[in-house]
């Protein structure tokens, strides 16, 4: 596969560009962003990350390219105090023995606050190897870092794990949320998640919202916070802090 090699020299050659979308919550302020890398390819244009995160995954080249990742939204962290940000986790980085000493060295470097951290995580990774996912996600817990449960529902979602880890927030895939409010099996879905979160405390953030239906639907079943086109695409960092500047 031939990206794969230009892969490796486009962290070198600076190639990588770091997008973030906002999160909104019910009274419309933007109170956080994801970071969703993309690879500016000087031929083939922007590519999107499905096209070359699971290449990524399966060379090892995501232990670099996350770690990008990670030190950019960092680093964006201290100069925009207000704001929590979210960054994607792939199992193999979160997996890689050395992550947590990373992850630490990195908020040394950067004077980054790890309270207003949050990591994405799939439900997959949990279940996998759940001994240790816990024990690394309560080593970074101490730090101050959030858990988040990412395409939330579309997982082997066994309820009990998140009783046991310590997970702070999930993220309803938008599968769930597209054909809201018309589809009533996925509203009953919806409504069951909430229900889990109550019980469990846990925050929910909708992904996906892109209509006023959709939103005003969210809102009736107390889902407040809400990722979605409705509210941004995913845009250059800078130029979405810059408009969020107090
Ligand atoms: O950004 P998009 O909007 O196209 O994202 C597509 C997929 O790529 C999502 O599943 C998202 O979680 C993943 N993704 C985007 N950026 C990153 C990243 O920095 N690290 C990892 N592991 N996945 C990412
Ligand atoms: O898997 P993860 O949730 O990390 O990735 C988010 C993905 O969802 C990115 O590809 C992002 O561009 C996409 N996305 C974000 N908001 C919307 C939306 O409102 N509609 C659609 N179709 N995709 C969205
Ligand atoms: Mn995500
Ligand atoms: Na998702």
């Amino acid at each position: 596969f031939e990206l794969e090699g230009e892969l490796r020299k486009a962290l070198d050659l600076q190639q990588l560009r770091l997008y973030l979308q906002p999160k909104t919550n019910r009274e419309g302020q933007v109170y956080g962003t994801e970071s969703l890398v993309r690879w500016e390819h000087p031929e083939k244009g922007l590519i999107p990350p499905d096209r070359f995160i699971p290449l990524a995954e399966d060379t090892g080249m995501i232990l670099p390219l996350g770690e990008w990742v990670l030190k950019e939204t960092l680093q964006l962290m201290t100069e925009y105090p207000q704001l929590s940000f979210a960054v994607n986790i792939s199992p193999r980085q979160f997996r890689n023995p050395d992550f947590v000493a990373r992850i630490k060295t990195l908020i040394q470097e950067t004077g980054a606050n790890p309270q207003r951290l949050t990591l994405e995580v799939t439900e997959g990774l949990l279940i996998t190897d759940f001994n240790q996912s816990s024990r690394r996600m309560l080593e970074l817990q101490q730090l101050g870092i959030s858990f988040s449960i990412d395409d939330f529902g579309t997982g082997y979602s066994s309820l009990s794990y998140l009783k046991k880890l310590p997970i702070n927030e999930l993220k309803i895939d938008r599968s769930f949320v597209k054909d809201l409010p018309e589809d009533s099996s996925d509203a009953l879905l919806v409504e069951t998640m909430m229900a889990v979160a109550k019980h469990l405390q846990l925050s929910v953030v909708a992904e996906g919202v892109e209509t006023q239906a959709q939103r005003d639907y969210l809102y009736s079943v107390d889902c407040n916070l809400h990722q979605g086109y409705f509210y941004g695409k995913p845009e250059p960092a800078r130029q979405l802090l810059e408009r969020l500047k107090p």
